[in-house]
């Protein structure tokens, strides 16, 4: 069971979680730069990887991992994952910076958050096999940094369920599908950097349309490096203030525990 790999690393002590480096990854699970620190694991396996802080469960196998515009799905011992569309290690391509990855816990449907460059953030829903449009295309296609309609035409490029320009810098993401609070429920949460704020998105019953957008907490701790759910309901987010690109308070970096009041 994943959730007893979590009670393992101690890190649902609720306020007392002390800071500390996880176990590293097996050398090929391990990524440097800023980008490529997303995973998505078959259990609450404590990883370091930059920017990744907080660990999630999914029930697969596969790893995602950025690798020159392509999603990677791996076995843990880095072999491609059997199932591969193209019989190597590639997923998806056509990314430019996913930062976000995570598994629909009831559909197994998979998500990013992904940077653009200076226009188009976006999430997305992946599909195995499938053209993210980067670098013609930035966010939809809809020509607005040149032509892109007659290349996502040829292509069979996959636009994003949402974009957003200005950028927010989108980072770690989860699903809501506890009950603790009820009007969070079927939510896909992500945090972001820039906009310093926790999104809300409701999907549609497919999954494949986002209906609406909620922003959270907005400039209240500065950079939120991701988000996590927790067994019982609660929601976890991690500060990224020391990053040398926030303004850290005495008491940051932070893990911040988000539950109804008493
Ligand atoms: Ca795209
Ligand atoms: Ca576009």
């Amino acid at each position: 069971m994943p959730r007893q790999g979590a009670a393992r690393t101690g890190l649902w002590d609720g306020h007392n979680i002390a800071p500390r480096r996880a176990k590293r990854p097996p050398a090929a699970f391990q990524a440097t730069g800023n980008y490529g620190q997303s995973f998505s694991y078959d259990e609450f396996t404590p990883g370091y990887l930059g920017n990744t802080a907080l660990l999630k469960g999914f029930d697969t196998y596969k790893v995602g991992l950025y690798v020159d515009f392509a999603l990677t799905s791996l076995t843990l011992d880095g072999a491609p994952a059997p199932g591969n569309p193209f019989g190597s290690a590639v997923y998806s391509f056509g990314h430019r910076n996913p930062q976000g990855l995570v598994f629909h816990p009831t559909t197994g449907a998979l998500y990013s958050t992904e940077h653009g460059p200076s226009d188009n953030d976006e999430v997305n829903r992946i599909v195995a096999g499938g053209n993210y449009g980067w670098p013609t295309v930035h966010g939809t296609c809809d020509d607005d940094i040149g032509s892109e309609r007659p290349f996502c035409q040829a292509n069979d490029v996959i636009e994003p369920l949402a974009t957003w320009t200005p950028t927010i810098a989108p980072s770690g993401a989860d699903f809501y599908l506890a009950d603790l609070i009820p009007q969070w429920k079927g939510s896909l949460l992500f945090t972001s950097l820039k906009a310093a704020a926790l999104y809300r998105l409701t999907l549609s019953s497919d999954g494949q349309r986002v209906t609406a957008k909620e922003t959270l907490l907005q400039g209240q701790y500065g950079r939120l490096r991701d988000v996590l759910v927790a067994p019982d309901g609660s929601v976890y987010l991690a500060t990224s203030n020391r990053d040398g690109r926030g303004n850290p308070s005495a008491d940051d970096d932070r893990i911040l525990r988000i539950r109804p009041k008493p």
